[in-house]
Protein backbone atom coordinates (compact mmCIF):
# COMPACT_ATOMS: atom_id res chain seq x y z
CA UNK A 1 0.00 0.00 0.00
CA UNK A 2 1.17 3.16 -0.91
CA UNK A 3 1.72 5.64 2.40
CA UNK A 4 -0.76 8.65 2.28
CA UNK A 5 1.10 12.06 1.09
CA UNK A 6 -0.32 15.67 1.41
CA UNK A 7 0.11 18.47 -0.73
CA UNK A 8 3.07 20.23 -0.27
CA UNK A 9 1.92 23.47 2.19
CA UNK A 10 1.40 26.70 0.46
CA UNK A 11 3.38 29.55 1.55
CA UNK A 12 3.40 33.10 1.72
CA UNK A 13 6.94 34.52 2.64
CA UNK A 14 6.85 38.43 3.68
CA UNK A 15 10.26 40.21 2.95
CA UNK A 16 12.10 43.64 2.92
CA UNK A 17 15.57 42.89 2.28
CA UNK A 18 18.04 40.08 1.07
CA UNK A 19 15.64 37.45 1.27
CA UNK A 20 18.42 35.16 2.98
CA UNK A 21 15.57 33.09 4.90
CA UNK A 22 13.49 32.82 1.94
CA UNK A 23 16.14 31.42 -0.46
CA UNK A 24 16.80 28.75 2.42
CA UNK A 25 13.21 28.07 2.34
CA UNK A 26 13.27 27.59 -1.21
CA UNK A 27 15.91 25.44 -1.37
CA UNK A 28 14.87 23.19 1.38
CA UNK A 29 11.21 22.86 -0.60
CA UNK A 30 13.32 22.38 -3.89
CA UNK A 31 15.47 19.58 -1.89
CA UNK A 32 12.39 17.73 -0.54
CA UNK A 33 13.45 18.04 2.96
CA UNK A 34 10.84 20.52 3.55
CA UNK A 35 7.07 19.82 2.16
CA UNK A 36 6.05 23.13 1.23
CA UNK A 37 5.76 25.56 -2.19
CA UNK A 38 5.84 28.82 -1.64
CA UNK A 39 3.09 30.53 -3.90
CA UNK A 40 4.28 34.13 -3.58
CA UNK A 41 7.09 36.80 -2.25
CA UNK A 42 5.18 40.02 -0.62
CA UNK A 43 7.87 42.95 -0.24
CA UNK A 44 7.49 46.39 1.40
CA UNK A 45 9.98 47.75 -0.64
CA UNK A 46 10.36 48.14 -4.14
CA UNK A 47 13.63 46.26 -5.74
CA UNK A 48 14.93 44.41 -3.14
CA UNK A 49 17.14 41.48 -3.67
CA UNK A 50 14.55 38.81 -2.11
CA UNK A 51 12.22 39.76 -5.09
CA UNK A 52 14.88 38.77 -7.54
CA UNK A 53 15.34 35.70 -5.41
CA UNK A 54 11.46 35.11 -5.90
CA UNK A 55 12.01 36.04 -9.56
CA UNK A 56 15.09 32.78 -10.00
CA UNK A 57 13.06 30.68 -8.51
CA UNK A 58 9.81 31.33 -10.78
CA UNK A 59 7.64 32.51 -7.55
CA UNK A 60 5.17 35.57 -7.99
CA UNK A 61 6.88 38.62 -6.46
CA UNK A 62 4.85 41.31 -5.00
CA UNK A 63 5.83 44.29 -3.98
CA UNK A 64 3.19 46.75 -1.82
CA UNK A 65 5.28 49.68 -1.12
CA UNK A 66 4.76 50.84 2.42
CA UNK A 67 5.92 54.43 1.13
CA UNK A 68 3.35 54.87 -1.44
CA UNK A 69 0.35 53.69 0.87
CA UNK A 70 0.60 56.75 3.12
CA UNK A 71 0.06 55.08 6.37
CA UNK A 72 0.10 51.54 8.32
CA UNK A 73 -3.82 51.12 7.61
CA UNK A 74 -3.79 51.46 4.27
CA UNK A 75 -0.54 49.66 3.89
CA UNK A 76 -2.40 46.54 6.07
CA UNK A 77 -5.74 46.35 3.59
CA UNK A 78 -3.25 46.10 0.57
CA UNK A 79 -1.53 43.47 2.07
CA UNK A 80 -4.29 41.78 3.32
CA UNK A 81 -6.01 41.67 -0.31
CA UNK A 82 -2.58 39.94 -1.89
CA UNK A 83 -2.61 37.75 0.59
CA UNK A 84 -5.98 36.72 -0.23
CA UNK A 85 -5.27 36.14 -3.76
CA UNK A 86 -2.20 33.83 -2.76
CA UNK A 87 -4.45 31.77 -0.23
CA UNK A 88 -1.68 30.29 1.70
CA UNK A 89 -1.82 27.81 4.46
CA UNK A 90 0.91 29.78 6.40
CA UNK A 91 2.30 33.44 6.28
CA UNK A 92 6.12 33.78 6.93
CA UNK A 93 8.11 36.65 7.68
CA UNK A 94 11.41 36.47 6.62
CA UNK A 95 13.68 39.62 7.38
CA UNK A 96 10.17 41.54 7.31
CA UNK A 97 10.65 44.62 8.76
CA UNK A 98 7.26 46.64 8.99
CA UNK A 99 4.87 46.15 12.06
CA UNK A 100 1.74 44.32 10.91
CA UNK A 101 -1.80 46.01 12.22
CA UNK A 102 -3.46 43.55 14.55
CA UNK A 103 -6.26 42.95 11.53
CA UNK A 104 -3.94 41.27 9.24
CA UNK A 105 -2.36 38.68 12.16
CA UNK A 106 -5.62 38.43 13.37
CA UNK A 107 -6.70 37.16 9.89
CA UNK A 108 -4.10 34.34 9.74
CA UNK A 109 -3.97 33.63 13.21
CA UNK A 110 -2.06 30.23 14.53
CA UNK A 111 -0.86 30.00 10.75
CA UNK A 112 1.99 32.97 10.78
CA UNK A 113 5.73 32.62 11.50
CA UNK A 114 8.40 35.11 12.49
CA UNK A 115 12.14 33.97 12.74
CA UNK A 116 13.46 36.73 15.05
CA UNK A 117 17.35 37.50 15.69
CA UNK A 118 17.15 36.95 19.72
CA UNK A 119 16.83 34.45 22.43
CA UNK A 120 12.84 35.72 22.88
CA UNK A 121 11.59 36.89 25.35
CA UNK A 122 15.04 38.65 25.44
CA UNK A 123 15.74 41.56 23.55
CA UNK A 124 12.26 41.94 21.18
CA UNK A 125 12.43 44.69 18.76
CA UNK A 126 15.14 46.45 16.33
CA UNK A 127 19.06 46.16 17.15
CA UNK A 128 19.22 43.15 18.85
CA UNK A 129 22.99 42.48 18.44
CA UNK A 130 24.14 45.36 19.77
CA UNK A 131 21.72 45.55 22.62
CA UNK A 132 23.05 41.41 23.47
CA UNK A 133 26.75 42.98 22.82
CA UNK A 134 26.47 45.77 25.11
CA UNK A 135 24.61 43.49 28.11
CA UNK A 136 27.85 41.42 27.89
CA UNK A 137 25.78 38.35 27.36
CA UNK A 138 27.15 35.18 27.20
CA UNK A 139 24.92 33.52 24.58
CA UNK A 140 22.60 35.22 21.71
CA UNK A 141 20.91 33.44 19.13
CA UNK A 142 17.60 33.53 17.01
CA UNK A 143 13.75 32.61 17.39
CA UNK A 144 11.09 31.43 15.48
CA UNK A 145 7.60 32.18 17.03
CA UNK A 146 3.99 32.14 16.28
CA UNK A 147 3.35 36.15 15.32
CA UNK A 148 0.52 37.58 17.50
CA UNK A 149 -0.60 41.39 17.32
CA UNK A 150 2.09 42.12 20.14
CA UNK A 151 5.79 42.71 18.40
CA UNK A 152 8.08 39.69 19.11
CA UNK A 153 5.72 38.43 22.33
CA UNK A 154 4.30 35.17 20.13
CA UNK A 155 4.80 31.77 21.78
CA UNK A 156 8.17 30.56 20.11
CA UNK A 157 8.71 27.26 18.70
CA UNK A 158 12.57 26.57 18.27
CA UNK A 159 15.41 28.55 18.79
CA UNK A 160 18.58 28.70 18.16
CA UNK A 161 21.91 29.54 20.09
CA UNK A 162 25.39 30.41 19.65
CA UNK A 163 27.73 31.43 22.88
CA UNK A 164 29.24 34.75 22.45
CA UNK A 165 33.43 34.79 22.08
CA UNK A 166 35.86 36.82 22.98
CA UNK A 167 36.21 40.22 20.51
CA UNK A 168 33.01 39.08 19.02
CA UNK A 169 31.26 41.86 16.56
CA UNK A 170 27.80 42.51 15.52
CA UNK A 171 29.06 41.36 12.66
CA UNK A 172 30.51 37.96 13.49
CA UNK A 173 27.96 37.29 15.64
CA UNK A 174 25.06 37.94 12.66
CA UNK A 175 26.95 36.11 10.24
CA UNK A 176 26.60 33.05 12.52
CA UNK A 177 22.94 33.55 14.45
CA UNK A 178 22.15 33.93 10.51
CA UNK A 179 23.45 30.24 9.53
CA UNK A 180 21.47 29.34 11.95
CA UNK A 181 18.09 30.78 11.13
CA UNK A 182 18.68 29.27 7.69
CA UNK A 183 18.77 25.67 9.67
CA UNK A 184 16.16 26.11 11.74
CA UNK A 185 13.44 28.04 9.48
CA UNK A 186 12.61 25.46 7.23
CA UNK A 187 13.07 23.29 9.81
CA UNK A 188 10.02 24.61 12.30
CA UNK A 189 8.03 24.92 8.88
CA UNK A 190 8.56 21.61 7.90
CA UNK A 191 6.97 20.30 11.96
CA UNK A 192 3.68 22.54 10.57
CA UNK A 193 3.62 20.89 7.23
CA UNK A 194 3.66 17.37 9.25
CA UNK A 195 1.02 18.52 11.28
CA UNK A 196 3.78 17.78 14.60
CA UNK A 197 3.46 21.38 15.45
CA UNK A 198 0.37 23.46 16.05
CA UNK A 199 -0.84 26.73 18.22
CA UNK A 200 -3.70 26.78 19.63
CA UNK A 201 -4.73 29.57 22.13
CA UNK A 202 -1.77 31.00 22.31
CA UNK A 203 -0.29 27.46 22.86
CA UNK A 204 2.46 25.25 21.14
CA UNK A 205 1.82 21.99 21.06
CA UNK A 206 4.76 19.48 19.92
CA UNK A 207 3.67 16.21 18.82
CA UNK A 208 0.87 15.97 20.88
CA UNK A 209 2.30 17.32 24.36
CA UNK A 210 1.81 21.06 25.08
CA UNK A 211 5.43 22.61 24.54
CA UNK A 212 6.47 24.02 27.75
CA UNK A 213 9.22 26.62 25.98
CA UNK A 214 10.77 26.02 22.65
CA UNK A 215 12.75 23.36 21.22
CA UNK A 216 16.73 24.32 21.64
CA UNK A 217 19.80 23.96 19.34
CA UNK A 218 23.08 25.12 19.90
CA UNK A 219 25.69 25.96 17.72
CA UNK A 220 28.50 23.17 17.12
CA UNK A 221 32.16 23.71 16.51
N1 LIG B 1 3.83 42.50 13.42
C1 LIG B 1 3.15 42.10 14.49
N2 LIG B 1 1.89 42.57 14.64
N3 LIG B 1 3.66 41.25 15.42
C2 LIG B 1 4.94 40.81 15.29
O1 LIG B 1 5.44 39.98 16.19
C3 LIG B 1 5.72 41.23 14.17
C4 LIG B 1 5.11 42.09 13.24
C5 LIG B 1 5.83 42.55 12.14
C6 LIG B 1 7.15 42.20 11.98
C7 LIG B 1 9.23 41.09 12.77
C8 LIG B 1 9.97 41.83 13.89
C9 LIG B 1 11.34 41.22 14.16
O2 LIG B 1 11.55 40.03 13.95
C10 LIG B 1 7.77 41.36 12.91
C11 LIG B 1 7.05 40.85 13.99
C12 LIG B 1 9.87 45.36 12.50
C13 LIG B 1 10.01 46.13 13.64
C14 LIG B 1 9.95 47.64 13.56
O3 LIG B 1 10.15 48.32 14.55
C15 LIG B 1 10.15 45.48 14.85
C16 LIG B 1 10.15 44.10 14.91
C17 LIG B 1 10.00 43.32 13.75
C18 LIG B 1 9.89 43.96 12.55
N4 LIG B 1 9.65 48.23 12.36
C19 LIG B 1 9.51 49.66 12.12
C20 LIG B 1 8.02 50.00 11.89
O4 LIG B 1 7.65 51.12 12.28
C21 LIG B 1 10.22 50.10 10.87
C22 LIG B 1 11.70 49.83 10.95
C23 LIG B 1 12.42 49.97 9.61
O5 LIG B 1 11.78 50.09 8.56
O6 LIG B 1 13.66 49.94 9.64
O7 LIG B 1 7.27 49.18 11.34
O8 LIG B 1 12.24 41.92 14.72
C1 LIG C 1 17.18 37.92 9.56
O1 LIG C 1 18.36 37.66 10.26
C2 LIG C 1 16.03 38.12 10.51
O2 LIG C 1 16.19 37.46 11.73
C3 LIG C 1 16.05 39.59 10.76
O3 LIG C 1 16.50 40.18 9.56
C4 LIG C 1 17.32 39.26 8.83
C5 LIG C 1 16.81 39.21 7.43
O4 LIG C 1 17.62 38.44 6.64
N1 LIG C 1 14.75 40.06 11.07
C6 LIG C 1 14.55 41.18 11.69
O5 LIG C 1 15.44 41.85 12.16
C7 LIG C 1 13.09 41.60 11.76
N2 LIG C 1 13.00 42.84 12.43
P1 LIG C 1 17.15 37.92 5.21
O6 LIG C 1 16.38 39.03 4.53
O7 LIG C 1 18.46 37.67 4.50
O8 LIG C 1 16.35 36.68 5.43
Amino acid sequence: MSATRRPPLRVAVLVSGSGSNLQAIIDASRSGTLDARVVGVISDRPGVLALDRARQAGIPGITVDYRACGDREAFGARLQGELQRLDPQLVVLAGFMRILPAAVVDSHRDRMLNVHPSLLPLYPGLDTYRRALEAGDAWHGTTVHFVIPELDAGPAILQYRVRIRPGETEDSLRQRVQRGEHRIYPQAIQWLAEGRVVCRDGVVWRDGQRASGPEIIDETG
